[in-house]
């Protein structure tokens, strides 16, 4: 099997996206004026990559992900007080708007047409039908429509778009360095659903592949494991919770422990794509103990806390974002005090 690239000799042939540097002042300008109001930051990752299969793009791969566990997500971490770089997926839902998608609950379905009422059309000068909310829209929309003004006034939300994975590895290496100067009041919520291979540039073909050329066969590199470098370059003090996607139960907690051995950060949150909305598990790996066996190597230990919301709570519309960003916040506090995780088994 061949070996995943480094993430170094990606980023040596992988061109950046157009907009790379204006991002990056972004970011900078973000981050700064948040540590000047001593405010914490999330970045929140969302949504998914896509691949490309040709140069001049006509096709490419995908993959499910609305983005509705990150977008929910950032939602509470500004209720919570932090300030958010939300990094999603091109046309993906967003915080605040995703109360209202077009899919889901169309904005026009919330408008009437008050007839007895009257408007001066601002353009004609003539009176046109006044248009409404329609009432039982109203204590719903009252409170979204506050919450997303007040973090525009406060300036703590900034969004950043990806389409491919490329943007996405590019985007996520210059936020992080960005975000470095936190320290330990930085988290990477990272639960974009990132595609895990991709064409190098080299291998891809210039133009639309043809179909009278028979079967199509790819073959398709490894993307490099972004989370080493993020742990052990990029930001070294922030506090980092990847997300974990399986559909097989028995692969979802080893393969959990096994990114945690791999890359030594600090919570992955594990998730089964049927009961995402509702269960998920947070996996820590416990401080280091001496081996049992008598040998010097430390044995690494790891807890599980499952957080699972009841059927009523599911009916009833409660979020189970609102419990995994209120159980980080808690952890997050731990972090920038002692520079521990301490997550309880279950
Ligand atoms: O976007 P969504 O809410 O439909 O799905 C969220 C999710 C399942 C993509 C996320 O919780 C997740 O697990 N992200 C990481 C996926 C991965 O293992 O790459």
């Amino acid at each position: 099997m061949t070996q995943p690239l480094s993430s170094d000799t990606y980023f040596e042939h992988e061109r950046p996206p157009a907009t790379i540097q204006s991002d990056r002042e972004k970011v900078a300008d973000f981050v700064s004026r948040q540590r000047q109001a001593g405010r914490k930051v999330v970045l929140v990752t969302s949504g998914g990559t896509t691949v490309p299969l040709e140069r001049n793009m006509v096709r490419f791969l995908d993959n499910f992900s609305a983005g509705t566990r990150g977008a929910t997500s950032a939602e509470y971490f500004l209720e919570a007080g932090y300030a958010v770089i939300f990094l999603h997926r091109q046309f993906s839902l967003q915080p605040f708007s995703r109360h209202y998608s077009h899919s889901t609950n169309p904005f026009l379905e919330l408008l009437t047409v008050e007839t007895d009422q009257l408007d001066i059309d601002s353009n004609a000068g003539t009176p046109v039908p006044k248009i409404a909310i329609v009432p039982e829209a109203r204590p719903k929309l009252l409170s979204v429509l506050a919450a997303y003004r007040e973090c525009h006034a406060k300036g703590t939300l900034l969004t950043l778009n990806f389409v491919t994975v490329n943007d996405y590895l590019w985007l996520l290496r210059t936020v992080s360095v960005e975000m470095a100067a936190l320290g330990r009041r930085a988290i990477f919520y990272l639960a974009a659903a990132v595609s895990d291979f991709f064409l190098p540039t080299q291998k891809m073909v210039e133009h639309k592949i043809q179909s009278g050329e028979g079967n199509l066969q790819l073959e398709m590199d490894q993307v490099p494991k972004i989370l080493k470098p993020l742990v052990s370059q990029w930001t070294r003090e922030g506090f980092i919770v990847s997300f974990k996607l399986e559909t097989d139960p028995a692969l979802l907690i080893p393969k959990a422990r096994g990114a945690l051995e791999r890359y030594g950060h600090q919570v992955v949150i594990a998730n089964d794509l049927h009961r995402r909305k509702f269960e998920v598990a947070f996996v820590s790996r416990l401080p280091t103990a001496p081996s049992s066996t008598g040998s010097s190597a430390p044995s690494v230990q790891f807890v599980e806390e499952w957080l699972t919301l009841p059927t009523e709570d599911v009916d009833a519309g409660k979020e189970i974002e609102v419990d995994i960003v209120a159980r980080l916040v808690t952890l997050h506090e731990a972090w920038i005090e002692k520079g521990t995780v301490a997550i309880n088994q279950t």
